[in-house]
């Protein structure tokens, strides 16, 4: 069994209380700023402002550090389009029957359709795949811990960092996904869990009309 090694920590930064207080307001309000939009402008983005918000999104915690996630940045316009076809089909088929009528209701206020040509307007998509085992050196199986919850952090951190960078994002599920990992070469290890559309909101783009929970709503505080 490998041992465990500890270096010293330098890197953790000590705010005076009233700027830390200051930052927690000015990150919850950049936060609250954020937005799904579906309807993006064809404005490129660099591949390196793509490759640091991945790098953000690698540093999440992870069960065991296994860091089971794997991203697929495409700008490539005809898989971006193959995408759009497969990922259209795919919902064509949930809007038009396998949705259970609640779901469908649900999704009402959202405005959602089975047409998504943002999947292809948009500059970037960025497939998230969970690897659900690892493989060492010699192809062996290796099993990982809280995949989904290590990866759903991993998202999370992504749409924070393009956030944070100017971009606008929606996170897209087709149901299913199988085809992801199908046209973009993932191994057998590997299952899409999301793909992240990322680039500058379309000049007339508009958002639901929608209100976030309040604090007290999502959260209860046990003092002592
Ligand atoms: N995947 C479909 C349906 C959909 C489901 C949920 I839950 C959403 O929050 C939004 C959409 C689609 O992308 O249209």
């Amino acid at each position: 069994m490998p041992e465990a090694k500890f270096v010293p920590w330098i890197d953790h930064i000590e705010y005076p209380p009233d700027e830390m207080l200051r930052r927690a307001h000015e990150f919850n309000s950049e936060m609250q700023r954020r937005r799904t939009i579906r309807a993006f402008s064809p404005r490129g983005v660099s591949r390196e402002l793509i490759e640091q918000c991945l790098l953000a999104a690698g540093s999440a915690p992870s069960g065991a550090h296994q860091q089971p996630w794997s991203f697929v940045a495409v700008s490539d316009s005809s898989v971006k389009a193959d995408i759009r076809t497969r990922a259209e089909q795919a919902e064509r088929e949930f809007y038009s029957g396998v949705a259970p009528r609640e779901w469908l209701d649900a999704l009402a206020p959202l405005g959602t359709d089975e047409h998504k040509p943002y999947l292809e307007t948009a500059p970037w998509l960025i497939a998230v795949f969970a690897q659900l085992w690892g493989v060492g050196p010699s192809g062996e199986h290796r099993k990982h811990y809280y995949v989904q919850e290590s990866v759903g952090i991993a998202c999370g951190m992504l749409i924070t960092a393009l956030h944070h960078a100017g971009l606008a994002t929606l996170t897209h599920t087709p149901s299913p996904m199988g085809f992801l990992a199908e046209r973009l070469g993932r191994p057998e290890n590997e299952r899409a869990v999301m793909l992240v559309v990322a680039g500058y909101p379309a000049q007339e783009v508009r958002v639901p009309d929608i209100r976030r929970k309040s604090l007290g709503e999502i959260a209860r505080f046990v003092e002592g």
